[in-house]
């Protein structure tokens, strides 16, 4: 049946087949970990993200590379129409004192907020995919919404999914849930996911698992995920 991983898991050990398992980094892209993206113009302190989740990130990009296991990148990205963005999410969350949104520009240089080709729609340097690995843009928070991505794993005939990315209450949360809806076992991974908000992240860590793994399971450190893969 192939290689497996343990890994010391919370609330218990889990088995990951490494064949049906896939590394999901979720929206490591300039819009939310650099200065003049849309996580700024929503009015957050970005500088701290990078520092929290990059190296993780790259430890586990490192370790599913060379483990050759499937490796999933997200982008939160609209269409230059914006047709693919909703009047909710368009109106929607804008903080002052600029106010911009979705498609504006906040820093000359950044591009137009959140949209597909803009600089601030590139992928961090240390999470950048490779030739090889599938790249899904999503035009929501999670990243089963309106991508093919469910489509995409069952053909690869994917089981079991390791997440990280940004951030980790808003779009890691929720292609999680979606993730566990479908049926995947989900393990995040705490070192390479990150959040403005440390309550949030905190908060999330311990939902996630609670209940005896409601929604999945957690891992402390990216270097033990590398360590079993
Ligand atoms: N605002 C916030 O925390 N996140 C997002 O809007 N998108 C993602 O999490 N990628």
């Amino acid at each position: 049946k192939g290689p497996k991983a343990e890994l010391e898991a919370l609330p218990k050990p889990v088995t990951l087949p490494l064949k049906s398992t896939a590394l999901v980094c979720i929206d490591f892209q300039k819009d939310f970990m650099e200065v003049g993206g849309f996580g700024h113009a929503l009015g957050n302190d970005v500088t701290k993200l990078s520092e929290e989740c990059l190296p993780g990130a790259a430890t586990l990009l490192a370790a599913a590379r060379s483990a050759k296991i499937t490796v999933v990148h997200t982008k939160e990205a609209h269409r230059e129409d914006l047709r693919d963005c909703c009047a909710m999410k368009l109106d929607g969350p804008r903080c002052p004192p600029e106010g911009k949104r979705i498609g504006e520009v906040l820093v000359e240089g950044m591009g137009r907020l959140l949209v597909d080709g803009s600089k601030g729609n590139e992928f961090m340097e240390e999470a950048k995919p490779i030739d090889g690995e599938i790249v899904v843009a999503k035009p929501g928070k999670g990243g089963f919404f309106m991508t093919g991505l469910h489509e995409i794993l069952r053909e690869k005939g994917i089981s079991h999914l390791i997440f990280c990315g940004v951030t980790t209450e808003v779009c890691v949360n929720t292609t999680m849930r979606e993730a566990n809806d479908r049926g995947y076992e989900c393990v995040l991974v705490a070192d390479a996911t990150g959040s403005y908000f440390p309550q949030f992240k905190a908060a999330v860590l311990e939902m996630v698992r609670s209940q005896g793994g409601i929604v999945g399971y957690t891992v402390e450190e990216a270097e033990d995920v590398a360590k079993a893969l």
